[in-house]
Order: C-alpha cells, then structure tokens, then sequence
C-alpha cells in the first residue's frame, strides 16, 4: 500500500531545462565545446559533475579535476541567475492539485532530486514548506541511477521504501527508485519508461484513485 509519493524536482515539479541547457552551453561556448539540446536530454536526473563527464565525452582537451570544478562552477553561476527567474507560474500542470489530492489521502509527500539548487528552486516557486521531507543532491555521495535520494528521502517520511511512489521524468531516477525497492510512475521524458509500474506525460493526467487503491 502507498503511504508515501515521492517527487523528483526538475522536469516533474518544475521545468529548468531550458535554465540546465543555457547554462551548459555557455559553458560549452566558451570552451569550443560541441553541445546540443539533444546531448542535454542525457543529463536528465543526472548530477552537476557527472553531467560535464557527458559534455566532455565531445572534448580532446584533458582537463584537470581543478579545471572541471571550475567548469562546473561558472555553468552553476549562470543557472543560478536563470533560476532566480523561476516563479509559481513555472509550477508544471497538475501539481499543485496532486499535492491537495495526496494531502487529503493522508499520504506523506516529499522531494527526491539530484539537484543541489533544490532549496533555491522550491523558494523561488513558493513550495518550500509544501513537502513533508526534502532530499537533494545536497546530501548525496552517489547521483541516480543509484537510489541513495530516494532512500534518503523514505527514512526522513519514517517509511518503508516499499510503501513509497516515486514520480520521475529520468530514465535514472526511473531505475534509482526501482534499485531501491519503490515503484515508479515515469512522467515526462520517462513516461514511455518499461520500468515503471505508472505512466503519464504530465501530472494533470494521474488518475490517482487507480494508483492508491
Ligand atoms: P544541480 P532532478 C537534476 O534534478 C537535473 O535533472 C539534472 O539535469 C541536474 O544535472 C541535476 O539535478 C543536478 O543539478 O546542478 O542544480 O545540482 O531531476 O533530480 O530534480
Ligand atoms: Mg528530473
């Protein structure tokens, strides 16, 4: 029985893709770099460094650990400024409504993203009180596909992972809540996924009678 849902951030709640993929090729610019919308697909639910390992795999350049942070920190510098931008208007459809359903149900509700910008992005949007738990990319060591967020976030609702949903848009985060024992309902860009038990491409189409009888 599902006691807990367990939401991924970026492309589930809200939509920084554009915000991730200026900021990358910006980056990506400046270092002659070839990076396209399509190469942006693949960091999906993927964290900051292992994103740039993706960008890189188009670089003959060998960059230094050093090199790469400071890489990665000028991408983060100018998403951050694109994310300051963000407002409740950029809340994807259905949302909202599917937290005042959840709510309503007694089902506990929380954030599992890779992201480490999660507090800023949920400020920003208005929900930072909205969640009864937030895991982020803050408190990690290993990104998606491997399931330490959502766990993470499981024990902080005082859940067993089995009596969790994860709602996901990464192929990553699909196989993270899986390899951590929770079912999955992939929206988005995973709502094609084979792995997860739900499907939808948005959240207004949930019909979420079905999913927690
Ligand atoms: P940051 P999610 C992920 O968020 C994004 O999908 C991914 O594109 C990004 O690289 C990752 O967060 C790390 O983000 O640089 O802000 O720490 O989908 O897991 O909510
Ligand atoms: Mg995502």
């Amino acid at each position: 029985m599902i006691k807990g849902v367990i939401f991924d951030l970026d492309g589930v709640i809200v939509t920084t893709d554009d915000c991730h993929y200026l900021a990358w090729k910006h980056m990506a610019d400046e270092e002659g770099i070839d990076f396209n919308r399509q190469i942006n697909e693949r960091l999906r639910g993927v964290s900051r460094m292992d994103s740039l390992a993706i960008i890189l795999e188009r670089s003959t350049k060998p960059y230094s650990l050093a090199e790469k942070e400071a890489m990665a920190a000028r991408k983060n510098n100018d998403y951050i400024t694109l994310i300051h931008k963000l407002t409740p208007a950029d809340i994807l459809p259905g949302t909202l409504e599917t937290l005042r359903i959840l709510r309503e149900k007694g089902i506990k509700i929380a954030i599992g993203s890779s992201s480490r910008n999660t507090p800023v992005i949920l400020k920003q949007i208005g929900l930072a009180d909205a969640f009864d738990a937030v895991a982020d990319g803050n408190q990690i060591t290993r990104s998606k596909p491997d399931p330490e967020v959502f766990l993470l976030a499981a024990s902080l609702l005082a859940l067993d992972p089995a009596d969790c949903l994860v709602v996901e848009d990464a192929d990553a985060g699909v196989e993270a809540a899986c390899a951590g024992g929770m079912v999955a309902l992939g929206v988005g860009a995973a709502a094609a996924n084979p792995l997860a038990m739900h499907h939808a491409h948005t959240l207004a189409e949930v019909d979420w009678e079905a999913i927690l009888c």
